[in-house]
């Protein structure tokens, strides 16, 4: 068969090749040992003497020639330049690091909180943001003309009159006291609403924990000696806690409670204001009004409640100066939590 014809079919065929697999097909072909080359190369001793040489040097140059050929395209179908149909991928090169997101810090202060509670055998539980009047003021004894029942302090629902955003997370304790016999401990996560003005440590939405704990023989020294289990745990072990005489509607008697600050250790700050103690949270004995509203008999048993807002605990907490960083939803923020 004629050389050069050979040859031009060669140089076509291997323009169509696009992968690995077409290579090596092509390769075996022509220099396999059964191939086109060896073919020609088997027919050399019967050729006349004088052509031996002249067409040995041919079939040398044509096999040559497929070489150079394989070598320039096999550079062309491993690299992948504008030749191969199949994606190349160097299992060699770093891969590329996905970004992989968290829970946002209110939440994960939520989760830090309620599990600090759970341990000690309270329930965690949530309820409807929508309340009605009954649940938010009334059954906790929070008399008609009390000014957080105004439409200023309370978003109430336009075309539902006697229903509202609740204001805090009671009600919820409420429906448990209502739903459950004692004995029960209970704490209570979620967001509640007050048309406030924004500003640096005020949101018209924000989160609170709540809880109670009610059983025949419960005294103030008990929820003294959780809140300080859980002021502990929360901050540091080695803070002192003082409790203040305070009104709630709901519980009687009534306190507020500080930590020492854990900036200054009690010595006075910036941020304690020079007093060197921090608020962080309400409580109280729950009032025997609250408990004829759920029809638990006060006669039989007492009960200790508290609550707090998260983002304030969150703020003291990591030293966070504007709530409003919490509902930005800025990366460079969220990120260092
Ligand atoms: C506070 C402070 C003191 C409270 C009372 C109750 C209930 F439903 F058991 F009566 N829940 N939460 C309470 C008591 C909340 O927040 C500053």
């Amino acid at each position: 068969m004629d050389i050069d014809i050979i040859l031009s079919q060669v140089e076509e065929e291997i323009k169509n090749i696009n992968s690995p697999e077409g290579l090596e097909q092509f390769r075996l072909k022509y220099l396999g040992r059964k191939g086109v080359v060896a073919q020609l190369t088997s027919t050399i001793p019967t050729l006349p003497n004088q052509e031996k040489a002249v067409f040995g040097q041919k079939v040398n140059a044509l096999k040559g020639k497929i070489l150079s050929l394989l070598k320039e395209k096999q550079g062309a179908v491993v690299s992948g330049k504008g030749v191969s149909q199949e994606p190349y991928v160097d299992i060699g090169m770093p891969g590329i690091a996905q970004e992989i997101g968290h829970l946002h810090p209110l939440t994960q202060i939520t989760e830090e909180i309620c599990s600090i509670f759970n341990r000690i055998g309270f329930s965690i539980v949530e309820g409807p943001e929508i309340e009605t009047e009954q649940n938010n003021f009334t059954g906790l004894n929070i008399p008609l003309e009390h000014p957080s029942r105004e439409a200023f302090d309370t978003f109430y629902l336009k075309d539902y009159p006697k229903m509202l955003l609740r204001s805090h997370t009671s009600p919820v304790q409420v429906r448990a006291m209502k739903t459950h016999k004692p004995p029960l401990a209970i704490v209570v996560p979620g967001k509640v609403y007050r048309p406030d003005a924004v500003d640096a440590s005020h949101s018209f939405m924000f989160h609170q924990v709540e809880g109670f704990m009610v059983d025949k023989g419960i005294q103030f020294s008990d929820l003294k000696g959780i809140l300080e289990l859980f002021a502990r745990t929360i901050f540091n072990s080695d803070i002192k806690m003082r409790f203040r005489p305070h009104f709630f509607p709901f519980t009687e008697p009534s306190a507020e409670v500080d930590i020492s600050c854990i900036i200054c250790k009690g010595k006075g700050c910036s941020v304690c204001g020079r007093k060197g103690w921090l608020e962080i949270l309400g409580a109280g004995m729950i009032h025997p009004n609250v408990f004829k509203h759920v029809g638990i008999d006060s006669g039989k048993y007492t009960g200790f409640a508290f609550g707090m807002g998260v983002e304030r605990i969150a703020m003291l907490k990591y030293g966070i100066n504007d709530i409003r960083l919490f509902f930005e939803n800025d990366v460079r923020f969220l990120r260092q939590f």
